[in-house]
């Protein structure tokens, strides 16, 4: 498979400065040459820079860098476009801020090939906040209410051309959320799988039918994957940790089940701030999960069919 490398060193989108960082841990981590020696082929654009800012201002005060989170929203989203045309683009962040030009992105090359844009979220937070309701003013807080549609972001960020059906949007690792992000996921169809449903049965379990409702509509699949997905005692580099995250086993069932699909089409890596990492064990985590996602395994396995039930 063709994939290429696109970085987006975005970290005003959160509340602590140190993501710019991010992209350049990824490679060093040796992200490219792990997926090469899987037998892919990899390229890697370099990073990706913001459009010039234009004066914003938004009533809530609590706000920060919105015309500079702008910036890298539309730059991001026509990245996302076009790299996405000829091979599976991977966005090392760079904040989470970056989702809400990706996904709009790919989104666009979805409705272009017919095809539905499916986004499996792993993160401890929902990240749906409109501009009116985050009360951090952190804007990594608002990607996947801006990429569904939710009203709150007219005449701030990019006219919305491509929303993603709320219902082709899972969430799974959650284990963080603020009262009006609650108050707004009851009203829409996102599937919300929180820390608890995890315990009870099993993460394999939860991701296999949303497995199946992408292939079944003959979906592309987005992942974006928050570093605070996982436990914090194994990926400390990250600026917004919650305890109880996933395991390691549980973030590679997760990738290995992924790759099995082959409907993963494209993939963002957020929030790994190496400026709190310890001797760059949580970039070299994420590289590992990302080769899992791209094909690693431990013992040779046939690829399941999961039509035909547990293999
Ligand atoms: N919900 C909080 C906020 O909006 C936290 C968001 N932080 C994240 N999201 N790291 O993934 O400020
Ligand atoms: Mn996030
Ligand atoms: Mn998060
Ligand atoms: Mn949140």
């Amino acid at each position: 498979m063709k994939c290429t490398l696109i970085g987006a060193p975005v970290q005003i989108g959160a509340g602590r400065l140190g993501c710019e960082m991010g992209p350049s841990a990824l490679r060093i981590a040796g992200l490219a040459s792990m997926l090469t020696e899987l037998g892919h082929e990899v390229g890697d654009i370099g990073n990706v820079a913001p459009t010039p800012l234009k004066p914003l201002l938004h009533p809530n005060p609590a706000i920060h860098h919105l015309p500079e989170t702008v910036g890298w929203i539309e730059v991001l989203e026509q990245a996302a476009y076009r790299e996405s045309e000829a091979a599976m683009p991977i966005f090392l962040g760079g904040d989470h801020a970056l989702s809400a030009g990706t996904v709009p992105g790919l989104a666009r090359r979805a409705k272009e090939l017919g095809r539905p844009l499916f986004v499996l979220w792993l993160d401890a937070h929902t990240d749906f906040h409109t501009l009116d309701t985050t009360q951090s003013g952190n804007l990594h807080g608002t990607p996947v209410a801006y990429f569904t549609g939710r009203s709150g972001f007219q005449g701030y960020y990019p006219k919305l051309t491509h929303a993603v059906d709320p219902a082709n949007v899972a969430m799974i690792g959650i284990r963080s959320v603020d009262p009006a992000e609650r108050a707004a996921l009851r009203e829409t169809g996102i599937t919300v799988h929180d820390m608890r449903m995890i315990d009870e049965h099993g993460v394999g379990v939860l991701l296999r039918p949303f497995l199946e409702k992408v292939k079944a509509a003959n979906g592309l699949l987005h992942v974006s994957f928050d570093v605070d997905f996982l436990d914090p005692s194994i990926a400390p580099a990250v600026g917004t940790t919650v305890p109880g995250g996933a395991t390691f086993r549980e973030a590679h069932l997760v990738m290995e089940m992924l790759h099995d699909s082959g409907l993963v089409s494209s993939l963002d890596l957020v929030e790994l701030n190496p400026f709190l990492d310890e001797r760059g064990r949580t970039a070299m985590l994420m590289a590992d999960l990302t080769a899992s996602l791209m094909g690693r395994q431990v013992m040779d396995r046939p690829t399941p069919d999961y039509a035909g039930g547990i293999v």
